[in-house]
């Protein structure tokens, strides 16, 4: 027996890979250290602490995650496989040891060994697979479907590099390659044994019988490595699959390289490394065009093969491959229009590998395949040039021709009526000869049995107005499936303080997977008690907070201030300039004030965060303005008491989770109609803070859940928004004198010599989108002051500020991703629990 010498307590090495005594655990994370060494085995840093405590905690994932394949593979229920191009995971130590109910364990067992659990996990890279909503989403989904016991795999591509680090010079944003695997990873196994063939180019070669097949190009490897998904309180331990592109040996010219052309021997290698280098390469030119469609392609061809593959090996032994039977034992559920090439590799998987016939085929993916829609922004609709896709993928061309052809058909043939609506709702949209393109979100339409938004209002404007002419034809086709998060990373794990608060009170930790039970914190809104107990919770979450600002960005916050925070990424219809040009006005007022007014105003510390793309220059002006802005109003002595403006660098899930818990109020201030959902104003609300928002995405069901009065609602209506921009096109909008005051103030220089002339002309003439302000920022700007003065107001009222807050949470219910994933299961997937024995 070996003893750690570093640690405080002499631990013995030893395996114990499950058990639950802290001392045991401690043995098992110094075999780790000294056994399976990333380091020197004699250092024991938070570093080396870290990587070990994963290890450890991965043996007890792994176990869990054989036990459920072997049970899934036994029972062979139907299962969902949900593609998506984007997975923003976050840090996993502290989610795993939480689902798995040691962290009281490995915290004790940490502290033998000499350190900190907090400090440790504060070691992890956030694995960040995606850039906001819709990657999250995905990444809650998988928990509430390992939670539920639902037979669901996760399938994702493994960028090298994930969502850029958010750096500042003096310019502005700077984005710097994030590298999350620059150690490595340990939530991953590599699986050498799963590996599929994805072509590229070539071209269709036609048999004399007549069939056809895709031959030549070039060929890369996809590599699966799985990361085990652990549920709360079970032990399904389901798999998030993630491809990594390789070529082989086969590949790499000996010769070639012999005679000094080294990078010609490797071509193909450097073509493998290129496809998952990055999320989102820049698609301005055609090779980058070429390089995204690659990557769309390769997630989705890797994922079908290999669901094929399950459904074939299920089946061994059992005569001959029942493809009638595959829709009744595969759900493919495509998260937006990124991995719409399933659609034709599946009817291409079929038709030439398979030798199904078309109408076999065609009945099989519209009976296997769901879209998800996030988005009614035109911008944001993919488009793909028929030239590129011909020349990328010939055979998938062909088969969306048929698809489109076929289509066509059918709509001439019973809907004689629609006749005038067909060019808007082809495939096919050639009414530029010079750039033809295939719409995506049709060929979703047209080919998936179901379709969905993510909110109720997001569905009803699919319906009336985005995909209005496909609902006439398919009435029943489309539905609506409320986002939620989960709150187990949203409130269990990152405000222990306020759960507990809530456990107490509710008389059991229940809610942790039934979260309506929260509603059972109404009947206490009032109470005094637990109105004090609500209250230092939310403080001890405000000093963690504060704490952190100060270590990230030097600015010190006052934390008897109102902490206001908006955070999500920079787009100009989000309205983060509102944000500002509210805390720019309020700025202003205080300086005009005398000291005495000054001190009945309510202090406030602004806070915003996120990442702007980086070729996004009017979303880069805002992060720049914000960080001008901060700069003077917090260094002014006369008003720095009472307004703050802090930019929170670098936003990720792992800030996200020391931002929420400590929040009061909540910006959710998106033109209404264009936020499909959001997802932070569900984690905001559930930690007990205060919403200002309009009615938008999901705002509209949380302002139901949680009650009017307990919501700061502003702005023009979604169905108002065409008309108010007709009226300011047409000159007929008369700005509040307020707007025209915060613009000017910014344009006098006050905040630095940085020409905001651009910016704040997007306001007023022409924005690019059309004729000025197309996201109502002026229009809504008084209503907007109106309702932050009542914020005000409420938050001198501590009683009623409370009473809000606890009402706040105990409405949430609603929005928990186990609410959301039980309905796709039921409505969409047709799928039962299975959970391991
Ligand atoms: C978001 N969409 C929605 N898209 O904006 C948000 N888009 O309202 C919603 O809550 C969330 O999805 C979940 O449903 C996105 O995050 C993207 O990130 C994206 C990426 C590439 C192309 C288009």
């Amino acid at each position: 027996m070996v003893t750690a010498a570093a640690s405080k307590e002499a631990v013995p090495v030893e395996a114990h890979p499950t058990s639950e005594d802290a001392s045991e655990i401690a043995s098992n994370i110094k075999y780790h250290s000294l056994y399976d060494p990333s380091f020197s085995p004699f250092k024991f840093e938070p570093e080396q602490a870290y990587f070990a405590t994963a290890k450890s905690v991965r043996n007890r994932l792994i176990q869990r995650w054989n036990e459920t394949y072997l049970h899934f593979h036994k029972v062979d229920p139907k299962q969902t496989y949900y593609l998506s191009m984007e997975y923003l995971q976050g840090r996993a130590l502290t989610n795993a040891i939480g689902n798995l109910e040691v962290a009281g364990a490995y915290a004790e067992a940490i502290k033998k060994l000499g350190h900190d659990l907090e400090e440790i996990a504060e070691q992890e890279k956030d694995a960040a697979l995606g850039n906001g909503g819709l990657g999250r989403l995905a990444s809650c989904f998988l928990d509430s479907m390992a939670t539920l016991n639902l037979p669901a795999w996760g399938y994702g591509l493994r960028y090298r590099y994930g969502l850029f680090k958010q750096q500042f010079s003096k310019d502005g944003q700077e984005e710097v390659a994030e590298d999350w695997l620059e150690k490595f990873s340990p939530w991953e196994i590599v699986r050498h044994d799963v590996v599929f063939p994805i072509r590229f180019f070539g071209h269709v070669e036609i048999s004399p019988s007549g069939s056809r097949k895709w031959v030549g190009g070039e060929v890369i490897q996809a590599l699966a490595y799985d990361v085990p998904i652990p549920g709360y309180k079970t032990k399904n331990t389901i798999s998030l699959r993630l491809w990594e592109a390789k070529a082989g040996a086969e590949d790499f010219d000996l010769f070639q390289f012999n005679d000094g052309q080294y990078e010609t021997a490797a071509q193909l290698h450097s073509k493998a490394l290129q496809i998952c280098a990055v999320l989102y390469p820049g698609d301005a030119t055609e090779s980058g065009k070429i390089l995204r469609l690659k990557q769309q392609f390769f997630l989705c061809s890797a994922s079908l093969q290999d669901i094929i593959a399950r459904f074939k090996e299920r089946r061994e032994g059992k005569g001959p491959h029942p493809w009638a039977e595959f829709p009744t034992k595969v759900a493919v559920q495509l998260n937006d229009t990124h991995p719409t090439l399933a659609i034709p590799e599946l009817m291409r998987l079929l038709l030439d590998d398979e030798g199904l016939g078309w109408e076999e085929a065609w009945d099989i993916t519209t009976r296997t395949i769901a879209y998800t829609n996030h988005t009614v922004l035109p911008e944001a609709l993919e488009k793909w040039s028929q030239d590129v896709m011909k020349k990328l993928l010939p055979r998938h061309y062909e088969i969306i021709e048929e698809i489109d052809k076929r289509f066509m058909a059918m709509v001439c043939s019973t809907r004689s009526d629609m006749e005038s609506s067909l060019p808007g709702m082809r495939i096919l949209d050639s009414s530029n000869p010079q750039k033809p393109v295939v719409r995506m979100a049709n060929l979703c339409v047209v080919s998936s049995h179901t379709v969905n938004g993510v909110a109720q209002l997001h569905s009803d404007i699919l319906k009336s107005d985005l995909f209005a002419d496909y609902v006439s034809i398919w009435p029943s086709k489309f539905q609506n499936k409320t986002n939620g998060i989960t709150p187990r990373r949203w409130l269990r794990f990152c405000s222990p303080e306020l759960s507990n608060i809530i456990t107490k009170w509710l008389k059991t930790d229940g809610w942790t997977t039934n979260l309506d039970l929260l509603t059972g914190l109404r009947q206490f809104s009032d109470n005094e008690e637990l109105q004090s107990e609500w209250a230092s919770a939310k403080m001890a979450n405000k000093y963690r907070l504060a704490q952190y600002i100060l270590q990230v960005t030097g600015v010190s916050i006052d934390v008897n201030s109102l902490f206001d925070i908006q955070v999500k990424r920079i787009h100009e219809y989000k309205r983060q300039l509102l944000n500002i040009l509210g805390a720019v006005y309020r700025y202003k007022k205080l300086k005009e004030m005398s000291p005495d007014e000054r001190s009945k105003t309510t202090p406030r510390t602004i806070m915003l965060g996120g990442k702007a793309f980086a070729t996004y220059t009017n979303a880069k002006r805002i992060v720049k303005l914000v960080n001008d802005v901060g700069a003077v109003v917090n260094d002014d002595p006369e008003t720095s008491f009472y307004l703050k403006v802090v930019f929170v660098p670098n936003y990720n899930v792992s800030v996200a989770e020391i931002l929420i818990p400590g929040s009061e109020l909540s910006q959710h201030i998106s033109t209404a109609g264009m936020e499909a959902s959001g997802t932070s104003n569900m984690k905001f609300a559930l930690n007990g803070c205060l919403i200002i928002g309009t009615l938008d995405g999901a705002n509209v069901e949380i302002r139901e859940e949680i009650g009017e009065d307990n919501f700061f609602l502003f702005g023009a209506k979604a169905d108002e928004v065409p008309r108010l921009r007709k009226e300011r096109e047409n000159g007929l909008f008369k700005p509040d004198p307020r707007f025209e005051e915060a613009k000017q103030f910014i344009r006098s220089g006050v905040f630095g010599s940085y020409d905001y002339n651009p910016l704040l002309d997007s306001l007023e003439g022409d924005s690019g989108y059309g004729r000025g302000d197309y996201f109502l920022v002026g229009y809504d700007f008084p209503s907007y002051m109106d309702a932050q003065a009542k914020v005000d107001e409420a938050y001198r009222d501590r009683k009623r500020w409370l009473k809000m807050s606890i009402l706040s949470t105990a409405g949430s219910g609603k929005f928990s991703s186990d609410r959301t994933i039980a309905q796709y299961a039921k409505e969409i997937w047709n799928i039962e629990e299975c959970p391991v024995p």
